[in-house]
């Protein structure tokens, strides 16, 4: 048969023809080349079967507790907020999912060509109706203002401009590759680890201290950006105690995956003590390993990158303060045990790429011994 392109008589036709409607170009190949189509198409299906098979078999493998960075487990009004936002867009996409896959069978099923050997190509086309572009220009826009009407009025209602009363006001700062937080007036800076208390409007403003960084808790909802010399902010009221997963959602270097950070969301009660314990000083390490510990400390480096309060003033690292009250560290990223710390000290660099601490060689009996003073630190 003489190719598409010579019956029709215009060039640039088959190509999209082909595209299209791959039948009659696999009419065109060799015989070779009419079974290689045919096997790819009967690998499709089968792939497709397999697929099929293996879905249910899949998702019931999933467990919720396995994904506590979840949305679909709104603990927040801003969660809930923008739970209601993402049901809503879902269902107006699947009506009009719906409503396009019905005319596309419609269109399909009436009004389709085939190609014929005296008459291969598809009619000609009919010429434009403006009525139409003006149609599905709009009809686009239409739907795109439809869904940012709703998600722009949950931007501003968490971040409104005269905080909320009684909100907990909490200063963030980012750095590579962790969250520094700060209790302005309370005299409490922590690291990776924020308590607030459930049913109380909770302020962060955000700060980078070096690269966009992006503040996400997914159970709490809501993620913003983290710029240098600018104070972003989210405020949200957590409606359920827990221990809720914060992430950076902005890439910002080697470790970004590894910079996470925990919300614990308490009871008053529960905020209150934790509160007391932040804001009295750190328990006295004078005895044994630990206040041996304390003197390493204060004798190595870590003095000017660590504040410990009342012991030292270095502010490029966390600060260490309470550090043994602290369930992670690093990011939230290692469960806070002595080995791990001790690990981390002798080559920060193995536990987290990128890491801007430095090893300083210590090891042994001096390792052993600043970690228990570390872990006294409760
Ligand atoms: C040049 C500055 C610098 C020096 C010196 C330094 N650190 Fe660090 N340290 C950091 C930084 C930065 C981090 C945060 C790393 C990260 O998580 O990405 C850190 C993290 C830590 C952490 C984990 C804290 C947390 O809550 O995540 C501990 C513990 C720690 N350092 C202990 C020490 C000890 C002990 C020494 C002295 C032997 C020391 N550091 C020396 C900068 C320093
Ligand atoms: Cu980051």
């Amino acid at each position: 048969m003489a190719s598409h392109a010579a019956a029709s008589g215009r060039k640039g036709w088959r190509m999209s023809f082909c595209l299209s409607n791959p039948l009659p170009c696999a009419r065109a190949l060799s015989p070779r080349g009419r079974s290689m189509v045919n096997n790819l198409k009967s690998y499709l299906r089968r792939a497709e079967f397999a697929a099929l098979v293996a879905m249910p078999v899949l998702l019931a493998g999933c467990n919720p507790a396995d994904f506590p960075a979840s949305t679909f487990a709104p603990r927040s009004d801003l969660g809930h907020w923008v739970q209601g936002v993402y049901l809503e867009t879902i269902v107006w996409d699947s009506l009009i999912l719906a409503l396009i896959c019905g005319l596309i069978f419609l269109l399909l099923t009436r009004y389709s060509t085939r190609a014929r050997e005296d008459q291969p190509g598809p009619p000609p086309p009919h010429g434009e109706s403006i009525e139409l572009e003006i149609a599905w220009t709009a009809g686009p826009a239409l739907i795109l203002l439809f869904i940012a009407v709703p998600s722009l009025r949950i931007v501003f209602r968490s971040q409104p401009a005269t905080p909320p009363p009684h909100s907990l006001i909490i200063n963030v700062t980012a750095h590579q590759w962790w969250w520094q937080f700060d209790y302005p007036g309370l005299g409490v800076e922590t690291a990776d680890e924020v308590h607030i208390p459930v049913g109380r409007p909770a302020r962060f403003l955000l700060n980078s201290a070096d690269v966009i960084h992006s503040f996400w808790v997914p159970g709490m909802g809501g993620k913003r950006d983290v710029i240098p010399g600018h104070v972003n902010e989210l405020t949200f009221t957590p409606d359920t105690p827990g221990e809720y997963i914060g992430e950076c959602a902005e890439f910002c270097g080697l470790s970004h995956a590894n910079m996470k950070f925990r919300i614990f969301v308490q009871t008053p009660v529960d905020y209150a003590n934790w509160l007391a314990n932040q804001t009295s000083g750190p328990r006295n390490a004078n005895q044994g390993a630990a206040a041996a510990g304390e003197h390493v400390f204060l004798t190595s480096a870590c003095t000017t990158c660590h504040a410990i309060k009342g012991v030292s003033s270095g502010y490029i690292g966390p600060n260490l303060t309470h550090f043994g009250s602290r369930t992670t560290f690093a990011g939230s990223i290692y469960v806070n045990t002595p080995a791990n710390v001790a690990a981390w000290i002798e080559d920060p660099e193995a536990l987290k790429p990128g890491a801007q601490m430095p090893p300083l060689g210590l090891r042994g009996k001096e390792l052993d011994q600043l970690v228990a003073y570390l872990e006294s630190l409760k």
